[in-house]
């Protein structure tokens, strides 16, 4: 058997990644796990902070990278707990996004999340989230399933909502209220790493081939017989 060089362990590995890559599961499910009365500032490891809506003159165009949202219908910064829709967030005297009944919110990511998470007070029947990603997943959490039952609409309640999508990668997630309203702040999520196109994966292990034979060449004519 030749020897493991190391740029046959790389090539090796890259076919395994490529695979994997391709190997996308088509019908994850949406796991949830809810962390009461947490700070809103404490993140899920792995995840980073995309909105926290403090800049109430401008929360569309505040965003990490990567990420647009539309605000169709929903509030930044109106008066919060005063405005006669606004619940408030117990702990958090910041802005934050307030979805009034029939309005709706949606994120877009270009690389799209392996997980997501959100800080909620005030949890409704009617507060609805749907995810939408690649291989046609779809699913739509609705009330008690976002925040293991509760929907008892207290001011003093507060939590960190969190969404694990089961390997998947959700592009697209939608924040709906049937009444008033959906109060949430501190939007995060686990990014995807960017992978390369199958396209790109086989002009790399071409291209790691071609390196090869030109290895081995040199070798056979440098190796004295
Ligand atoms: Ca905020
Ligand atoms: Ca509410």
């Amino acid at each position: 058997m030749r020897p493991r060089t190391p740029l046959r362990t790389f090539f090796a590995t890259a076919v395994v990644v490529a695979v994997a890559a391709l190997a996308a599961p088509a019908s994850a499910a949406v796991t949830v796990s809810v962390t009461s009365m947490s700070d809103p500032n404490t993140l899920p490891v792995g995840q980073v902070l995309i909105a926290d809506f403090n800049d109430a003159q401008n929360p569309e165009a505040t965003l990490l990278d990567g990420f647009t949202l539309d605000l169709m219908g929903s509030t930044v910064g109106w008066n919060e707990g005063a405005n006669g829709y606004s619940g408030t967030l117990p702990n958090d005297p910041t802005h934050y996004l307030t979805i009034p009944g029939s309005a709706s919110a949606t994120l877009f990511s270009v690389q799209g999340l392996r997980s997501f998470s959100f800080y909620m007070g005030s949890a409704d029947t009617y507060n609805s989230v749907r995810f939408i990603g690649a291989n046609g997943f779809d699913q739509t959490l609705n009330g008690g399933q976002m925040t293991q039952g509760y929907t008892g609409q207290s001011w003093n309640w507060g939590a960190r909502v969190n969404f694990d999508f089961g390997g998947a990668t959700v592009n697209q997630i939608v924040l709906t209220s049937s009444g008033n309203s959906f109060e949430l702040d501190n939007l995060a999520g686990a990014v995807q790493q960017a992978v390369p196109e199958p396209s790109t994966w086989a002009m790399l292990i071409l291209g790691f081939g071609a390196i090869g034979a030109v290895l081995r060449r040199r070798r056979a004519v440098l190796t004295p017989v």
